[in-house]
């Protein structure tokens, strides 16, 4: 008892603001009398603005940490010391520095003994390096690592670490879960961009280097006289942090912003304004690092109006910066969305590689082919994109998604290292050697000048910056990957627990292990085998919405009916999309033979009762998977809770909280896909599950008063099809006859969260109110649907055969607190 009082007082209160960078003060007897020996002085040697950050972060990460001052003097001190600089002006001073090589925006950390002192030297490849060599330096203190004898050194894999933002000028973010833009508010740059300071700091300290700040989909007035002088404040929020701006720009902006009567490329007079446009740039941002090009794709205008290629296009921008040294990220998401979705050869997979594989060659060295991992758009399993292994002569960064659009909106857990690592780590076999596309992007396989990795990152004024506390585990291990691809998903979510959460080891290995394994429960209950994320295609992308995918032009197809699922991509029978890749791994994924389980159903058409790898038909291991990864989604709670007082209370409730509500919604997308699975196939599920249950009362079958039943769109979003609505200002209530065996039980209601009100919910047994709660949150629709269907259960209890149950509902607004069913829990009460 004791012992459990004095870890919660000890714990801090956190919002979570400071993410990573919290530099809890060190109590750890053991570490504060390793660390005593530290330096007192530190000396920064390059007077840069960025080395003059990493000095400043280095004196306010050891007052924090270690509750001691740092003297900083301008000179060499004659006693032990800290001593930042470039790895060029410190082999001056150090003779122990002569020989080793440090590139890029590397760094060197070494222990340097030199006329009777110990000087702990950080040395940058450049000033960028100063500062990521000393945040690397905190991080090891933070996590309680040896830093007395130190001679590290460390070189990023690729030149190009950013991440794109999606924020609207308006101040909303496109696909973003954590709240409005840190940058734009109301049609402006906000006038304080703190945020956007600590939000470069946040991203520096995992080595990234480049932030572009608005939505892909562009506004086409960001490039306006009026709108650059804004933007330049941004630039010089980021730049004490080495963090370089770059600005999306719409292709069609020498027509929109300036009144040209066209925006060919091969026009002159278009050459001539992106020129003129990029001077104008860099007078107010030096600095600035390029535009990234999102055009002929999903309405954007593009090079295709006049017959131009994307070639075009890209290059005629790539010269207007090239003077500058700024790059054009062109990206390759670019796909027609009114397929034919009759057509069983139109394929959007093929797209990228289709367009842009003949064009290989044709881009200027400055611009750079910014790559979805994956052929589709970030769904919950895809195959490597083809085009990633498919371009000799052109540079290439592959873009990964942050925020997650496909993968739970930041209300489920799902950590996405794992998914990248394995992405990284996959051989496209583009030349007889091994050819990761980890050396793929670094430029080892084909020798190309630039190269990189994009995170959308999408954070928000929220103060979590992503709202889910250990999603931000995806924004520190985009960066760590970005900088170091063989780091594994293992170390990286054990460094991003420590310096979140903590040392204690307890910690460490349950939020690790929750981490690692979320990405597999997330995708065990959304998607089966390769099939994509089974969501709602052509609406926000969160609930389940089987069909939603079929029978339009988007090309996310799955194609289940009756018989079987699947789109069937081989070169023999189907679309050929499998012909994109290099051997032998097109022949790997052409035969059903070798292609693995868990891409089955994005290569090939198969029937139900087909038999994978695993033993297993389609169908049993769709309904085994949905109930296995529900289940494992609801041991989260239990691994949380062993964390209690080990972690600062508001965290633990705030996470405990998420976690909960992500058990609720795996069951909504358990019982939406195997319900619908079920009825399609018409094959059972052979353990009894899909479509029996029997501890559920369907709201529409119980006594009602005031409610009415109602039919739910898409059906297999409510238990039965049916849920409840309360059509009047007043209470309504729907009341059942318990007939189970007494004991005791959890009462689990299913009811909807629309955004457009706050309906209350007040619990009866026999009369006596035991629970009450308010449907409050900020779901992504006003429907009763998947989106919304929420799960309450209420403090376990004793009931007995003929206890009377009632819930009252009391709408409010559009929200008219609908139910859909209430179950009665005999185990994993609360
Ligand atoms: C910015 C997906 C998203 C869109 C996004 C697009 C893209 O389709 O749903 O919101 O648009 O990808 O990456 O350009």
């Amino acid at each position: 008892m004791a012992i459990s009082l004095l870890r919660a007082t000890e714990c801090l209160a956190e919002t979570g603001e400071a993410a990573w960078l919290r530099y809890a003060p060190i109590k750890d007897p053991h570490a504060l009398k390793q660390y005593a020996s530290l330096p007192q002085t530190a000396v920064s040697l390059d007077h840069s603005l960025i080395a003059s950050s990493a000095e400043k972060e280095l004196t306010r990460g050891i007052q924090s940490m270690l509750a001691r001052t740092l003297r900083e003097v301008p000179k060499l001190p004659n006693e032990n010391a800290f001593v930042l600089g470039t790895v060029t002006d410190l082999r001056s001073r150090f003779s122990e520095l002569q020989s080793g090589q440090v590139t890029g925006d590397g760094f060197w950390l070494k222990t340097v003994h030199h006329r009777g002192h110990a000087y702990t030297v950080i040395a940058g490849a450049d000033e960028s390096g100063i500062l990521y060599g000393t945040f690397a330096l905190l991080s090891r203190v933070a996590q309680l690592q040896d830093v007395s004898n130190l001679d590290d050194r460390e070189t990023p894999a690729e030149p190009i670490r950013w991440v794109d933002q999606w924020d609207n000028l308006n101040g909303s973010i496109e696909r973003g879960y954590a709240g409005r833009s840190i940058f734009f508010d109301n049609g402006h740059v906000r006038a304080d961009l703190t945020r956007v300071n600590e939000y470069a700091r946040l991203l520096a300290s995992v080595g990234i280097n480049g932030c572009n700040v608005n939505n892909v989909n562009a506004a086409p007035d960001v490039l306006s006289d009026a709108s650059l002088k804004e933007l330049a404040r941004i630039a010089d929020a980021f730049r004490p942090w080495g963090v370089r701006m770059a600005l999306s720009v719409n292709i069609a902006s020498p027509q929109t912003v300036d009144k040209l009567d066209t925006f060919d490329p091969l026009d002159p007079r278009v050459q001539a304004w992106w020129s003129s446009k990029a001077d104008e740039i860099y007078r107010l941002i030096p600095d600035f690092a390029g535009f990234t090009v999102k055009a002929d794709s999903e309405g954007q205008l593009g090079p295709s109006s006049y017959g131009r290629t994307p070639a075009d296009a890209a290059n005629v921008l790539a010269r207007a910066l090239k003077a500058h040294g700024g790059v054009v990220l062109y990206r390759a998401f670019v796909y027609n969305h009114h397929l034919d979705w009759r057509d069983p050869k139109a394929d959007r997979a093929r797209a990228a590689y289709d367009i842009f594989h003949p064009l290989d060659g044709k881009f200027d060295d400055n611009v750079v082919l910014q790559i979805k991992h994956g052929p589709i758009d970030f769904q919950a399993r895809e195959p490597v994109s083809p085009l990633l292994g498919g371009l000799e002569h052109t540079n290439e960064a592959m873009e990964v998604q942050i925020t997650q659009e496909y993968t739970g909106q930041q209300r489920h857990l799902c950590f996405l290292i794992p998914m990248w690592k394995e992405v990284l780590d996959f051989d496209l076999h583009a030349k007889p050697a091994p050819t990761p596309v980890k050396d793929i992007l670094a430029g080892k396989v084909f020798q190309r000048p630039l190269g990189g990795i994009v995170g959308v990152a999408n954070v928000g004024l929220d103060a979590n910056w992503l709202e889910h506390p250990l999603a931000m585990a995806n924004l520190y291990g985009f960066g760590r990957l970005a900088w170091d691809p063989d780091l594994s998903p293992q170390t990286i979510a054990e460094e991003w627990t420590r310096l979140t959460f903590g040392n204690d080891p307890l910690v460490v290995q349950t939020i690790t292990a929750m981490q690692l394994a979320s990405w597999h429960i997330y995708e065990s209950y959304t998607g089966p085998l390769g099939a994509g994320t089974m969501t709602d295609i052509i609406g926000v992308h969160y609930g389940p919405g089987i069909e939603s995918s079929e029978r339009n032009g988007w090309g996310q197809w799955h194609r289940a009916d009756h018989d079987g699922i699947g789109m069937d991509r081989t070169v023999a029978t189907g679309t050929g999309y499998i012909g994109q890749y290099h051997e032998p791994v097109a022949a790997m994924y052409e035969s059903l033979a070798s292609c693995p389980d868990n891409l089955l159903l994005f290569m090939h058409h198969v029937s139900y009762t087909y038999k994978l790898h695993s033993g297993k038909t389609v169908i049993q291991h769709i309904y085994d998977s949905h109930y296995e990864g529900a289940e494992a989604a609801a041991h989260l709670i239990t691994q949380w809770k062993t964390l209690q007082g080990r972690v600062d209370d508001e965290r633990y409730k705030d996470v405990l909280q998420r976690l909960i509500y992500q058990a609720g919604h795996a069951i909504v997308w358990r019982d939406a896909i195997c319900e619908w699975f079920l009825k399609t196939s018409g094959i059972p599920d052979e353990k009894g599950r899909a479509g029996h249950h029997p501890n559920r009362i369907e709201a529409e079958l119980m006594e009602l008063d005031g409610y009415t039943p109602v039919e739910i769109s898409p059906w297999e979003t409510a238990s039965g099809g049916k849920a409840v609505t309360c059509d009047r200002s007043t209470d309504c209530s729907v009341s059942f006859t318990v007939q189970r065996a007494d004991g005791e039980y959890a009462i689990a209601t299913q009811y909807f969260d629309q955004n457009d009100g706050t309906a209350q919910f007040h619990l009866y047994v026999n009369g006596k109110l035991v629970d009450a709660w308010v449907a409050d949150d900020d779901l992504p629709s006003p429907k009763m649907n998947g989106h919304t269907s929420t799960r309450h259960t209420s403090p376990a209890l004793t009931l007995k055969t003929g206890d009377t149950i009632r819930i009252d509902g009391l709408p409010s607004g559009g929200d008219k607190a609908g139910i859909d069913y209430v179950e009665l829990e005999t185990s994993g009460a609360n």
